[in-house]
């Protein structure tokens, strides 16, 4: 990095990050919904530290982007450039529990024993279908055209299922430039489908009366609640930052709705 971030909507720049196609494309299509900055700690804008051994460290880095606006509560980039031990892109999207809106998910994972990449509009509630249907049906057909592409990623856990949709698009692929041109191309593709289809919702969202607009806060507080204390992040961070810094990078940006700053005093 060779300027400070000051704001969560500067460019993100870490040399060499694979993801970074995937988070200017990202931006490029929220322009649309004009987002404002969203409040996020110097601390947490961006961090640099050390993995590896001693004999041979591997400098990593880490940079939040994030940004808001009255239809979203918060839309953030988590970014990783840990060199040959890991490349991440984390992509959430919360919406304002005033709108039935699902969440954006995006989790581009590149470790040394592969890629793990997943996408998915996630329902804020699998049951109810005035919230997932109209989502669905427009989702499953690009979902369909994708899958088929991109080798299963396995069974996911039992307790998490309840959070994706059926159009949950997971698959990992082994290092190598066949995973790589498959990257460019199928999810790159895929990666702005998902998120063409998330702004044409966003778009279009009506506001919801109170009483639905409190099911819906309850039901992204289970989702949040969920997603923090089963982060698949939180070993890798503490490894390169420590645990103190993880647990509050996980509760006070990366799944904050508890801690928001909409919700402060
Ligand atoms: N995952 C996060 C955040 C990350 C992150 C904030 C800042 O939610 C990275 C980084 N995900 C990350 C890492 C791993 C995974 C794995 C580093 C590897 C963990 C490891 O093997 O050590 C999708 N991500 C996974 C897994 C799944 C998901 C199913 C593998 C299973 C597991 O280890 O639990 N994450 C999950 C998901 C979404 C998501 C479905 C939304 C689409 O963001």
């Amino acid at each position: 990095m060779t300027q400070r971030r000051s704001s969560s909507l500067d460019p993100v720049c870490l040399d060499g990050w694979r993801w970074q196609p995937f988070l200017d494309q990202a931006i490029t299509q929220l322009e649309p919904l004009g987002l404002n900055a969203y409040p996020v700690a110097d601390s947490f804008l961006e961090r640099s530290g050390s993995s590896g051994s001693r004999a041979q460290p591997i400098p990593v880095r880490t940079a939040t982007w994030a940004g808001c606006n009255p239809r979203l509560r918060q839309v953030r980039a988590a970014c990783v450039e840990a060199g040959p031990a890991a490349s991440v892109l984390n992509f959430v999207v919360n919406p304002s529990a005033q709108f039935d809106l699902p969440f954006f998910g995006a989790d581009l994972v590149t470790l040394p024993g592969g890629h793990l990449l997943a996408l998915d509009l996630q329902p804020v509630d699998r049951a109810d279908p005035l919230h997932t249907r109209p989502v669905w049906d427009r989702l499953l057909p690009i979902f369909e055209r994708y899958k088929t592409l991109l080798p299963d990623g396995g069974p996911i856990p039992e307790e998490a299922k309840p959070y994706f949709s059926p159009a949950f698009l997971w698959t990992r692929l082994p290092l190598g430039e066949a995973s790589d041109r498959l990257i460019g191309t199928v999810v790159a593709e895929a990666f702005q489908q998902y998120l063409a289809l998330y702004v044409d919702l966003v778009q279009t969202a009506v506001a919801v009366p109170p009483e639905r607009s409190a099911l819906l806060l309850e039901g992204q507080r289970r989702y949040t609640r969920y997603r923090a204390e089963k982060d698949p992040a939180r070993g890798m961070l503490s490894r390169f930052y420590g645990s103190e810094w993880t647990e509050a990078y996980i509760h006070a940006v990366l799944f904050d709705l508890e801690q928001s700053p909409s919700q402060r005093p």
